[in-house]
């Protein structure tokens, strides 16, 4: 399915680490979402994430996996997201252990579905940014100055604000948006109902919306509604 990811101004991550029953997932995967992307910081396998897919691929969503590990980099998804830290202290996470991956499997690599994604890790308490030893102490204008360099140099086609856990500084998020032209504005952080992906939304082009799925499903699907105009 070619996935046009400019239109999707909302997206539910599901941590193959975690559990979510069939009535959930079918809610999930019905709820207008413009796609599900399949990704997590620990505990992501290869064995974890096949299954999550064959689940999800009963539906007609969209399915992306964000790459964290290259073990558990599985064939059939529509899209392979590729994070690389831009505020990260060490090479390896943004580029070195992509370089390691095409190094050893480059003849395997389906390259025209790998979306590079620039991350900021914005909240210093998360597990992304312990992996990845992100500097997330980061002001608006030095994080704004990390989405310039993802946009204007690198011309990565997506920035992504990621606050994991907690709801972000949208101040800080306002700027990172406003110093883009050409990068599509992923923010993900702590969005938990209508309100929050309402406020989030307005100060960038796509919400991610993960941990609310599992303390409070209803609220998380409230999401969607509120941020993608109605089907009639
Ligand atoms: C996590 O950005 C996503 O990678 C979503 O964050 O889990 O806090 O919703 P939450």
């Amino acid at each position: 399915m070619k996935q046009t990811i400019s239109t999707w101004r909302h997206v539910f991550k599901i941590d193959p680490d975690r559990n979510v029953d069939d009535a959930a997932l079918e809610a999930i995967c019905l709820s207008g979402t413009d796609a599900v992307m399949i990704g997590g910081s620990s505990g992501v396998t290869y064995d974890n994430t096949v299954e999550l897919l064959s689940r999800v691929r009963q539906f007609e969503v969209p399915c992306v996996l964000e790459v964290s590990s290259l073990e558990a980099v599985v064939p059939g998804f529509d899209l392979y997201m590729i994070p690389m830290v831009l505020n990260t202290k060490h090479p390896d996470w943004l580029i070195g252990h992509h370089a390691r991956a095409a190094h050893k499997y480059s003849y395997l690599i389906p390259w025209e579905q790998l979306i590079p994604e620039g991350y900021i890790i914005l909240n210093p308490d998360c597990t992304a940014a312990a992996v990845s030893e992100a500097n997330a102490a980061l002001t608006e204008s030095e994080a704004a100055a990390y989405a310039e360099i993802a946009d204007k140099l690198l011309h990565l086609p997506i920035v992504y604000v990621e606050y994991s856990g907690m709801f972000g500084n949208l101040d800080l998020v306002s700027a990172v948006y406003r110093s883009l032209s050409g990068s599509q504005l992923f923010y993900g952080g702590g969005i938990k109902d209508a309100d929050s992906a309402r406020l989030a939304a307005a100060v960038c082009d796509t919400i991610v919306v993960g941990n609310a799925l599992y303390s409070d499903l209803k609220q998380a699907l409230s999401t969607v509604a509120a941020v993608k105009p109605s089907r009639v």
